[in-house]
């Protein structure tokens, strides 16, 4: 009797030290969602999470990535990611306010003024503060990467102060915040998913939509617009999402390799689309379409338009949560 434990705690002594690290690392396939085309920064950020999940794999994992919103948009994919029956999402966090109302923070107007006060925020403790509140609806952020400053494009005229918003059919983000901005500045605010926007306008069906040069760039609205302001009136996030009933199901090591190949990503990818920026505008320039800038007294009499659309807000983001942001950003700026 005494040998035969002995014998059997030796076969799992030797079989606990014949198993390699890897054997935590299961085979998978994860798919990823994406609206934006394969040319945006974030195409250079999933080369780079590829490599390092390559690295990191052995090559046990194979990662499949969707543009142009193929496997549907922002919404829908992070709803299949819910139920389980796709892994990851690159998603802006502006349409996700049906899933998660506080996100609209980010989108309050003219909250964030630059790059490093996003970074800062967002990869700081407010960033965690939100990432936490995704896991009760089913979804686990493991990062986030830049979509950027947001400027209006449209097919009527240069925007150069507050009146020339006045009519005009500007395509939004399915987002409350958004709508409020663009009805207070006197605008016709129309919501639509992101893969309906380039028909619309073609079609004439609106006449402006708002977001980076590089997506203006990548998704080739500048073929159909004729006009570009640099109204930088809102940064957007993108939250890389993983479905948590997925994410559940992977080993701990598995679940950092997700963490630590998205934050490699993200530095690629946040490098990329801020000097990819350039010549996007450029090549906006190039194709025929006049760009404009605001000047200081004409944005201030803007910003002083839809100051009220925070207070408004706070009933679906939160009263603590704008606090919460304004506190931070003020520690970043040293205020
Ligand atoms: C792409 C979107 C896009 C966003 C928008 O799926 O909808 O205008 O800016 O980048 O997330």
């Amino acid at each position: 009797m005494k040998a035969l434990i002995t014998t059997s705690m030796a076969a799992a002594l030797a079989l606990s030290v014949a198993i390699p690290a890897q054997a935590e690392i299961s085979k998978r396939t994860i798919r990823i969602a994406n609206g934006v085309a394969e040319d945006h920064p974030v195409g250079d950020g999933v080369e780079a999470m590829k490599a390092c999940v390559n690295e990191r794999t052995g090559g046990a994992w194979t990662i499949n990535a969707f543009w142009s919103s193929s496997l549907g948009d922002d919404l829908q994919s992070a709803q299949s990611l819910r139920s389980g029956t796709l892994e990851m999402v690159v998603s802006s966090t502006s349409p996700l306010v049906a899933i998660e109302p506080a996100l609209g923070v980010f989108d309050l107007p003219f909250l964030i003024s630059n790059e490093a006060e996003a970074d800062a925020l967002l990869d700081g403790e407010f960033g965690k503060f939100m990432s936490d509140k995704m896991p009760s609806h089913n979804l686990v952020n493991l990062s986030f990467w830049e979509n950027g400053f947001r400027n209006l494009s449209n097919s009527l005229r240069p925007v150069e102060d507050l009146e020339d918003f006045s009519g005009m059919r500007v395509r939004v983000m399915q987002n409350n915040i958004f709508l409020d901005t663009f009805k207070t500045l006197g605008a016709n605010a129309t919501p639509m998913a992101f893969g309906e926007v380039f028909t619309a306008l073609e079609t004439g069906a609106i006449d402006a939509q708002e977001n980076p040069y590089v997506t203006i760039d990548t998704s080739r609205f500048y073929e159909v617009q004729d006009y570009v302001s640099n109204t930088r009136h809102a940064y957007t996030p993108f939250m890389i999402l993983f479905s948590k009933p997925i994410f559940d199901t992977y080993s701990e090591e598995e679940q950092q390799i997700l963490y630590d190949c998205t934050a490699a990503g993200q530095t690629v990818q946040r490098e990329s689309g801020r000097s990819l920026s350039e010549q996007s505008l450029q090549r906006i320039k190039d194709a025929g379409l006049e760009v404009n800038d605001i000047s200081d007294e004409a944005m201030a009499e803007i910003r002083e338009a839809v100051a009220g659309v925070y207070e408004r807000g706070a009933d679906s983001i939160g009263a603590d949560v704008i606090e919460r942001v304004q506190a931070e950003l003020a520690t970043i700026r040293g205020q």
